[in-house]
């Protein structure tokens, strides 16, 4: 079974990879993300100056999913720029994740660590979890002007990671923006920003920062991220590539990601409660589930879903 998959123009030799933030700050953990069988190595959001991030505790998986709010720990961007020489010996596309903390970080950053060609670079426009910071996907001015700068800069493919939405007239204001800006692949979705997950035993929330308030992942979030999966694939009519990212547990979560129109999928909630053999697991079933209906590989099943 073929699980390979490109991206505008690069080859990833699996399908599956991390999501930006699970098990990729540290060198040790990008490392170990290299000799795994992730399909690609997808750095964490990186901001100028190195941050230890928000108070712990920051992250809570329950059997439904996960609530973080990490709030940006990262080595900075000379770290990972430094780095990226070593992670691309590992043969596979290593993915850097600009994000920051004011709209003229981004293009500082994008301009410096793609001086050290990783082979995609991807803008988070959507990090839900820095006090006082509202989501810029949430701002289609903003976007724009910040995708117009950085658009600049970058030189290998530039995708853009989005923060859920949730009505078609928000989905047509940022593919209008995405349209305009050269973007060449789209990562759906980032978490679900500023849930509330309440521990009813102790009565209290089960995350310090931001009075217990984060982004949710993992399987509670799938229908909302194939939800958006499948409306910028219809708005581009399959034309920009899509990572799927958001409740893919499971081979078969993926599937349903590629059939709304993912040619890749991203995992974070299951990989760091599961841990680096989860992409073995994963690739099984979801060749098993391609199998059993008939599909040759991802390419073939790409946007295949139908409509009643
Ligand atoms: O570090 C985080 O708190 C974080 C980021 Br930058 C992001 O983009 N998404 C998320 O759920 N957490």
């Amino acid at each position: 079974m073929d699980l390979s998959t490109t991206i505008a123009g690069i080859r990833f030799p699996s399908c599956f990879m991390n999501a930006s933030g699970a098990l990729c700050v540290t060198r040790d953990e990008l490392l170990a993300l290299g000799r795994s069988r992730a399909g690609a190595v997808v750095i964490k959001s990186m901001t100028v100056a190195p941050r230890d991030g928000n108070p712990t505790p920051r992250y809570y998986g329950f059997p439904a999913g996960s609530i973080n709010s990490m709030g940006l720990p990262n080595l900075g961007y000379k770290a990972y720029a430094a780095l990226i020489p070593e992670l691309k010996a590992f043969g596979k596309p290593v993915i850097a994740s600009v994000a920051g903390l004011c709209e003229d970080d981004f293009p500082t950053i994008a301009a410096a660590i793609n001086a050290a060609k990783p082979d995609l670079i991807e803008v988070n426009l959507s990090c839900p979890n820095i006090p006082g910071k509202p989501q810029i996907g949430y701002d289609t001015e903003a976007s724009e002007r910040l995708l117009k700068r950085v658009r600049k800069v970058i030189t290998v493919p530039m995708g853009v990671k989005l923060p859920p939405y949730f009505d078609p007239a928000h989905h047509a204001a940022m593919g209008a923006v995405i349209g305009r800006c050269g973007v060449d692949f789209l990562n759906l979705i980032n978490s679900v920003g500023n849930g509330l997950v309440v521990d009813p035993d102790r009565e209290t929330v089960v995350i310090k920062p931001k009075g217990g308030f984060g982004g949710l992942g993992g399987s509670i979030i799938k229908p909302v991220a194939l939800a958006n999966v499948r409306a910028f694939w219809k708005i581009f009519e399959g034309r920009i590539p899509i990572i799927g990212t958001g409740g893919v547990v499971n081979g078969v979560d993926a599937f349903e990601h590629l059939l709304c129109g993912a040619s890749a999928v991203q995992i974070g909630t299951v990989l760091v409660e599961e841990g680096i053999d989860v992409f073995c697991r994963l690739e099984t079933e979801l060749a098993a589930q391609l199998n059993k209906k008939g599909y040759t590989g991802v390419a073939d099943c790409r946007g295949k879903l139908r409509e009643l």
